[in-house]
């Protein structure tokens, strides 16, 4: 992709976001439709929808060679990452849009043969569009995003999970990751992977680790937290594969080290 075609493509997926997001805004006292997906936590509603199908309906009609990778179903079924494909989550942190009307975003990362090409964040309620284009640096709005910290001590880092990390559960030791917990500054919980992205990228969280992510709720993030050189791996340290699900690590990249070494290669069941 040259830089003409990502200018332009960029362009007009900040005006459908922008278009997406004043909809949602318009409509959020509206009652929902609230509908319950993989358990009775996993939540969509009828706005998830719609906006999916906003962001498809027009990308099929402007780009008509493009492929959709999306989270509700108005995209395409892929078994490679070949060719331009839009990875869209219409609203990530579908609770949070359900239950507190806030802190959820429209995560949309456009690669090109498997290589992150743009990434937009867009937290609605706040009216904030985090996005990235490749080699070109990090924006929020229109303020450039500074290189992340590689300095910043371990023990003053800020770190964004959840708590089924400090549960009892299959994959890693609570009790060592209660450690990581105490040793670090502090840790959050947004609800919303795009957004904890858009944190890491703007250098307010030095780490995101989360155990299980779809390809919609990461690629914007991957695009944009690179160019602030930021990794994103999986919470072992390896390559993400696009096409499934997969644990995720996120930030910068000397806490990041650390966490993946001594903390959960360690607490690996
Ligand atoms: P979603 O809101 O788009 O579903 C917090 O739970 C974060 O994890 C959100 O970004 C949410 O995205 C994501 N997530 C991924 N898989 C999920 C699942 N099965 N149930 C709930 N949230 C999930
Ligand atoms: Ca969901
Ligand atoms: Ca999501
Ligand atoms: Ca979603």
């Amino acid at each position: 992709m040259n830089k003409a075609q990502r200018d332009t493509i960029f362009s007009q997926a900040k005006q459908w976001i922008y278009e997406a997001g004043a909809k949602i805004r318009e409509q959020i006292h509206t009652p929902l439709t609230i509908d319950t997906k993989s358990n009775p936590n996993d939540l969509v509603t009828a706005m998830d929808r719609s906006t999916e199908a906003f962001f498809a309906k027009n990308i099929k009609h402007t780009y008509t060679d493009h492929l959709i990778l999306s989270e509700e179903g108005y995209g395409d079924q892929l078994d490679s990452m070949d060719g331009i494909v839009w990875i869209i989550d219409p609203i990530d942190g579908t609770m949070n849009f359900v239950h507190q009307k806030r802190n959820f975003a429209i995560s949309i990362g456009i690669f090109n043969d498997g290589v992150g090409e743009i990434g937009f964040i867009y937290d609605v309620m706040e009216d904030v569009l985090y996005s990235a284009k490749k080699g070109e640096g990090a924006f929020k709005n229109n303020e450039r995003l500074p290189q992340l910290n590689r300095g910043v001590p371990f023990h003053q880092a800020m770190i964004s999970m959840n708590h089924f990390w400090l549960c009892e559960n299959r994959l890693v030791e609570e009790k060592r990751m209660q450690q990581l917990v105490k040793d670090v500054r502090g840790t959050r919980t947004y609800g919303s992977a795009a957004l904890e992205f858009a944190y890491v990228a703007e250098g307010i969280i030095d780490n995101y680790l989360t155990l299980s992510l779809s390809p919609w709720d990461y690629a914007a993030g991957m695009v944009i937290v690179n160019e602030v050189g930021g990794v994103t791996t999986t919470i072992d340290g390896d390559n993400i594969d696009m096409l499934s699900k997969t644990s995720v690590a996120a930030g910068n990249p000397v806490i990041q080290e650390k966490i993946i070494t001594d903390y959960i290669k360690q607490a690996r069941k």
